[in-house]
């Protein structure tokens, strides 16, 4: 058995690929302050490095997302620079991230704003985004909307579904085929009356009406608390629908924690109903997987491997389920059986078929060790504190 493990863990992880948020690696805050990192980044450069260094050590993160105001805020102009900066980093830019969020201009909405001229300037802005991913050969635009209302009658909710839907029309036009444009969800905030894009329904007929290359991400963190979000797991597979996934665990609502620090089981289940679906059809699903997560109080980069590796183990987990005695014990309902396919799968310790796993491939044991073996935290500690100002810009 326990050779089994080893080799099916491994084989898994071979694989398996998780997408870092350049935003992961900057100060956040809450809506009630900021405490500042000495060692965080603040240029794109420094987001890259960083996450280059979490790649380097755990070698499951060739990509990290940019979000376009916050890296390339000169648009074309960036893209050289971020270019390099990646490749320097040994990482490869991935999905793109328009914000048409911050805007003073979208206090009122930005697809789904009353005004045609905003309305048009959000799309524009998302056109732009289409084409610094295609400079960038990045293949994903990754749609987040915080569009919505904050009180019964203030916003007419069908206007704003047929403006949604024709701002998408609109980017699914300008995609080249290899392009995808994921359309993400969210039930409340900053919103919170009604959000034009609140739940997997939305966004699937939204991505539907907008066209083939248009599919759902699902952002662990946006649904209601109890939501059985391996569910729509693997609703979305079956209707070949499912484009990606924000990673990040939550104890409240879009708390944006480090994943499976709350509920690993949680991310267990839908690992399980991705290596389900493909085992029953004998392919891999086309999933981008990425992390999207705000460390205010954990080290930036150590947070990051924490994740990183918190998702290794759970993927490899969920690859020990027996999926032939799953379906045998599921026809038969025998209901005991099929839950301890899963139950068995999840209580088995994976930690040392993941550090053959890492060996195997040059890489360090303890990855978290081996960071602070670098000196890299101490390095950037120095070099950063510095050039910090008291007064950083939110978010980003
Ligand atoms: C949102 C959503 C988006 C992310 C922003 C920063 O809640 O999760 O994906 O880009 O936060
Ligand atoms: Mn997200
Ligand atoms: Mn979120």
């Amino acid at each position: 058995m326990a050779q089994d493990v080893t080799e099916i863990v491994g084989t898994a992880l071979n694989t398996f690929a998780i997408e870092l948020p350049s935003w992961g690696f900057a100060d956040t805050g809450t809506r009630f302050g900021k405490f500042l990192q000495p060692a965080a980044a603040t240029t794109v450069e420094e987001k890259l490095a960083d996450a280059g260094q979490v790649h380097a050590l755990t070698g499951a993160c060739p990509t990290v997302a940019l979000h376009v105001l916050w890296d390339l805020p000169n648009g074309d102009t960036d893209v050289a620079r971020v270019k390099r900066a990646a490749a320097g980093a040994g990482i490869r830019v991935g999905a793109i991230n328009p914000n048409v969020f911050q805007d003073q201009d979208y206090k009122f909405g930005s697809f789904g704003n009353p005004h045609a001229e905003i309305r048009d300037r959000a799309v524009q802005h998302c056109l732009d985004s289409i084409r610094l991913a295609r400079a960038l050969d990045s293949r994903d635009v990754s749609l987040w909307f915080a569009d919505g209302s904050n009180y019964p009658g203030t916003a007419s909710v069908r206007d704003r579904k047929r403006w949604f839907a024709d701002g998408l029309t609109r980017l699914h036009a300008a995609l080249d085929p290899s392009q995808r444009m994921l359309v993400e969800y969210k039930p409340f905030e900053p919103a919170f009356y009604h959000t034009d894009i609140a739940d997997w329904g939305m966004a699937l007929l939204h991505a539907r009406a907008a066209g083939p290359q248009a599919k759902v991400l699902v952002d662990t963190g946006h649904h209601y608390l109890t939501q059985n979000i391996e569910q729509i797991v693997a609703w979305l597979l079956d209707e070949g629908m499912l484009g990606g996934f924000h990673f990040n665990d939550r104890r409240y609502a879009d708390d944006d924690l480090t994943l499976g620090s709350i509920d690993p089981y949680q991310l267990f289940r839908i690992f399980h109903e991705i290596r389900f679906y493909e085992w029953q059809n004998g392919a891999r699903a086309d999933i981008a997987y990425m992390v999207d997560q705000s460390h205010n109080l954990k080290g930036k980069i150590e947070a990051m491997i924490q994740t990183v590796t918190m998702a290794q183990a759970l993927y490899a987990k969920a690859a020990l389920v027996d999926c032939e005695r799953l379906v045998a014990a599921q026809r038969a309902t025998d209901l005991v059986r099929a839950e301890s396919c899963l139950q068995d799968a999840f209580a088995t310790d994976v930690r040392d078929a993941l550090g053959e796993w890492r060996q195997s491939r040059g890489l360090p044991l303890d990855p978290q060790d081996a960071l602070h073996e670098t000196g890299y935290i101490e390095r950037i500690t120095k070099e950063r504190a510095a050039r910090k100002t008291t007064d950083p810009s939110a978010y980003a």
